[in-house]
């Protein structure tokens, strides 16, 4: 290949009610325990990237800003598989930028990873169906492989004992408009989290002594909520999104990974109140201080105006289901994902 290869992909967060938490021992980046989440519109990333000659190395930019070392290391081990399914062995200059708070907690990297495994496959020439870039995303961040589609989606857990060989895809599981569903994000901090997820995973795994009552209850968890979700009720959807949550955090918070601020517990209580007024609301909360709260459309304006009544709520946003990863190259725009 020569000259300059260019994609531009767009991919939103994703939440999950059924969380991902712990990795399988091994290569691969294999979640331990199986996720069911749905794809947010109202989010987004947008990365470009473009192979060129004569670049030395691989260089990112990410919100106007050159990206750290860590950063550049994970995307340029994703850029090296792109580079080895394709046979070929140009440097990429990376463009990307969120329009929410990057590493916050509203999943930056589950967007970020499935916009760059779209945006670098395409870029590189490399046609593939949305299954195989899911599990490239998955490769460098596994809630990412969940973003590659929209709706509401589910990854399983990985092999017992994977290898690098073993692969693993997310899948849709219903479409956007399948349930009247609203995500309000009770923003409560704008800062990066106190401990990013992998790190947070593997305390959890080395020193909780819930981590294998966790490992045990998730995948019964995730199944029931399925259930529910196919079913269309949104109590027990609820209900069981509230129990993978709090299962997460207790689980965590048993080896020190503390991601919950005082605005998060007050935010909690208001979705308490909120039920106790007769409001179908659930909480749910990922690796960092935010509520995330589930609600059916109609109630939207009278939940949202009680929460961001909490002290410490510093803005609430409306996030409704949206669709998979998607290519947007100049005026043509093409779906990635082909079930959303
Ligand atoms: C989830 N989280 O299911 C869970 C709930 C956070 C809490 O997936 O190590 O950034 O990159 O595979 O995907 C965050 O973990 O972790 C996450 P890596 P990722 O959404």
């Amino acid at each position: 290949m020569t000259g300059t290869r260019t994609a531009t992909a767009i991919a939103h967060p994703n939440i999950a009610f059924a969380k991902y938490w712990g990795k399988r021992v091994g290569d691969g980046n294999f979640p331990a325990v199986p996720s069911v989440s749905v794809t947010l519109r109202g989010l987004s990333t947008q990365t470009t990237v473009a192979f060129r000659e004569g670049l030395t190395g691989d260089r990112m930019m990410l919100d106007g800003a050159v990206a750290d070392d860590a950063v550049l290391a994970r995307m340029t081990a994703m850029l090296d598989r792109v580079r080895a399914a394709a046979s070929f062995a140009l440097f990429a200059e990376v463009t990307s930028a969120n329009d929410f708070p990057t590493a916050s907690g509203l999943a930056s990297s589950a967007s970020g990873f499935a916009a760059l495994a779209l945006a670098a496959s395409r870029a590189a020439g490399l046609d593939w169906p949305a299954d195989k870039v899911s599990d490239l995303a998955r490769r460098s961040s596994a809630s990412a492989a969940r973003s590659v589609f929209g709706g509401f989606v589910e990854l399983d857990a990985g092999p017992v004992a994977p290898t690098a060989d073993d692969s693993l895809a997310a899948r849709v599981v219903a479409r956007a408009d399948h349930l009247d569903l609203a995500v309000l994000v009770c923003v409560t901090s704008e800062g990066k989290k106190s401990v990013a997820s992998t790190a947070g995973m593997r305390a959890t795994a080395e020193r909780s002594p819930y981590y294998a009552t966790w490992l045990a209850e998730a995948p019964q968890i995730a199944a029931r909520l399925k259930a529910a979700l196919v079913a269309k009720d949104f109590d027990a959807l609820g209900e069981l999104t509230e129990a993978s949550t709090f299962a997460m955090h207790a689980s965590a918070m048993a080896a020190g990974v503390l991601y919950l601020r005082g605005a998060t517990i007050d935010a909690l209580a208001a979705v308490r109140e909120l039920r106790g007024q007769g409001v179908a609301a659930y909480a749910t909360m990922d690796a960092g201080p935010h509520v995330k709260v589930l609600v059916k459309t109609g109630d939207v304006p009278r939940a949202t105006a009680h929460l961001a009544a909490v002290q410490g709520v510093l803005r609430v946003l409306d996030a409704r289901p949206g669709d998979g990863a998607h290519i947007v190259d100049g005026a043509n725009a093409t779906a990635a994902a082909s079930a959303t």
